[in-house]
């Protein structure tokens, strides 16, 4: 029995993955977890550390798409709002609910790939609770700069999943533009972690552009610093259990306009709206009489 030499590790590298060709030989273990496919891969990953990477499948011809779209949606969103106004309330380097300005986005936020995994660990129906378009700009502060979960204000642990989040990668997140740092297995445990313990386990997720960095709802995350001449631009969804209600009512966003599929019915909130009196919620309750017995 041969015990590792706890005095030759160096623990500053404990971010740093063994990686491919690691010896995986064990001894005691009855029970493994198997992985068969990218979406367990992600799912693993996503329960024991908080975070994976998940590719978004998409070509470089719509990756680029992505990018002109965003920067035209946010022209749109800072003609709408007017920029002075939104710099007042620090919201000039963001998008609130990008698709309400184009149906594109839509695509995005049902991406298949992410919906799987989404599916993976969120039991029963979910629904996007926000999408935000984020800028981090070059050599400045931003509003996503200081560590916070998805779900803020919340010092619980569930023992399934009540959000997932994933980070669409407009461009490519690099150590120099910032890419996202995260607190591994911070979704395990009420409290903010130390200052100590931050500085020991902080990791930084770098991803090509057409990433989603696939986060746990509750795992401390944060931009980091853009030491570059150009934004890294990023579009964040939050996908909750259906009874978190959302962070803007998208089906109201969307002016009520009829959705032509089942999926986005559930996923864009149609079917988990806030009945307003008895009456709704009855009509509601005889709705999904009628369509379960049909
Ligand atoms: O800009 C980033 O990498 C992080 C974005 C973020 O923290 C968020 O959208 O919640």
């Amino acid at each position: 029995m041969q015990l590792p030499d706890v005095s030759k590790l160096d623990m500053g590298m404990r971010s740093e993955a063994m990686g491919e060709g690691v010896d995986a030989a064990s001894y005691g273990v009855l029970e493994q977890r198997v992985v068969a496919s990218d979406i367990d891969k992600a799912a693993e990953e996503l329960t024991h550390l908080g975070y994976a990477v998940v590719d978004s499948g998409y070509s470089s011809e719509q990756i680029d798409d992505i990018g002109r779209m965003f920067d035209a949606v946010h022209g749109k969103y800072v003609d709408t709002y007017g920029k002075d106004f939104l710099m007042a309330i620090d919201e000039y380097n963001g998008i609130r609910l990008p698709l309400a300005f184009d149906d594109k986005l839509i695509d995005l936020a049902a991406n298949r790939r992410v919906l799987d995994v989404v599916k993976n660990q969120i039991d029963n129906e979910f629904v996007l609770n926000q999408q935000n378009g984020i800028i981090n700009p070059p050599g400045e502060k931003y509003n996503q700069g200081a560590w916070h979960r998805d779900l803020p204000y919340q010092h619980f642990v569930s023992t399934k999943p009540l959000a997932i989040n994933a980070l669409y990668c407009v461009d490519d997140f690099t150590s120099r533009n910032g890419a996202t740092l995260v607190i591994p297995a911070s979704h395990t445990q009420e409290k903010y972690p130390s200052d100590h313990f931050i500085e020991a386990n902080a990791t930084q997720v770098t991803a090509p552009a057409g990433s989603f960095i696939v986060l746990n709802g509750m795992l401390f995350h944060k931009g980091g610093f853009n030491d570059t001449s150009i934004a890294r631009r990023a579009v964040n969804h939050v996908y909750t259990v259906a009874f978190i209600k959302q962070q803007i009512d998208i089906p109201s966003a969307l002016a009520d306009r009829p959705i032509q599929s089942a999926e986005l019915d559930v996923l864009l909130g149609y079917r988990y709206r806030m009945p307003r009196t008895i009456d709704d919620f009855l009509e509601d309750r005889r709705q999904r009489a009628e369509s379960a017995s049909a």
